[in-house]
């Protein structure tokens, strides 16, 4: 499988927060080093996109494009500062040969409002996510959806599949009967952030120091695969959101 990433820019320690605070470069390259080093390890073909230094938020490159059944859609993200973000991407994907599709205005979706689990979409209505971006959405996938009011920044801030049929949602954010078909894990609250992981097949790539999380996801004869990413949690980022998976591509 590959997986596409975005470096980091030196621009970065600017990138949106919700709740500014400092933000260190050098451990932030670290940190993503590492990251891309835990997805190598786990057989991944890891690609690297150049960073761009007018683009803080650009190693959020999750909320870029979504892909879904060998084809790619990219988004038009809701924060009007990340627009300028998509153009290396979609090149990109279309250098690979995939049938990309963008999104126009006035639809807005960010990728990590989407979260396919079990045969369904659910999809965060969120400050980055519109009605139109999520029919535009449906629309492109085929798939059923299910739009989720979110008042948090994204859907997958609180829930994500570990499997296609197994979904992490943290305590007190979503009724997890919604996810109909698949095994709900509910994280706890003073382990909420653990609630989004990186599925990789029989591992899955979890938030360091989470140990109940780690332990569900053992149970369920994953191999947990750890990384911490304090840097890009201080702009409200979540290991998903670094990178794009490229699964179902023939
Ligand atoms: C933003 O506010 O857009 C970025 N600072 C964080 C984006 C995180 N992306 C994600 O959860 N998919």
């Amino acid at each position: 499988m590959i997986a596409l990433v975005r470096d980091v820019p030196d621009s970065f320690v600017n990138a949106l927060a919700q709740e500014p605070r400092r933000i260190y470069l050098s451990k932030a390259r670290k940190q993503h080093a590492r990251y891309i080093a835990a997805l190598e390890g786990a057989g991944l073909d890891v690609r690297v996109l150049p960073p761009d230094e007018t683009q803080p938020d650009c190693p959020f490159i999750e909320d870029q494009a979504v892909i879904y059944g060998g084809r790619a859609l990219v988004t038009r993200p809701g924060h009007p500062d990340r627009r300028g973000e998509s153009g290396p991407v979609e090149a990109w994907l279309r250098s690979q040969g995939l049938d990309v599709t963008t999104m126009e205005a006035p639809a807005t979706l960010d990728g990590g409002d989407v979260l396919i689990a079990g045969d369904a979409a659910y999809v965060g209505r969120s400050g980055r996510t519109n009605g139109e971006g999520i029919a535009r959405f449906a629309a492109w996938s085929g798939l059923p959806v299910h739009p989720v009011p979110v008042s948090g920044l994204h859907l997958k801030s609180v829930a994500s599949a570990a499997t296609p049929r197994l979904v992490l949602v943290a305590a007190n954010t979503l009724d997890p009967a919604m996810f109909g078909g698949c095994d709900v894990v509910v994280v706890p609250p003073d382990e909420a952030a653990a609630a989004n992981v990186v599925p990789l097949g029989s591992a899955v790539l979890a938030l360091a120091g989470h140990p109940v999380t780690r332990q569900a996801l053992e149970e369920r004869r994953l191999e947990v695969i750890e990384v911490g990413i304090s840097e890009f949690r201080k702009a409200d980022g979540s290991l998903s959101c670094l990178s794009v998976l490229l699964d179902g591509i023939p």
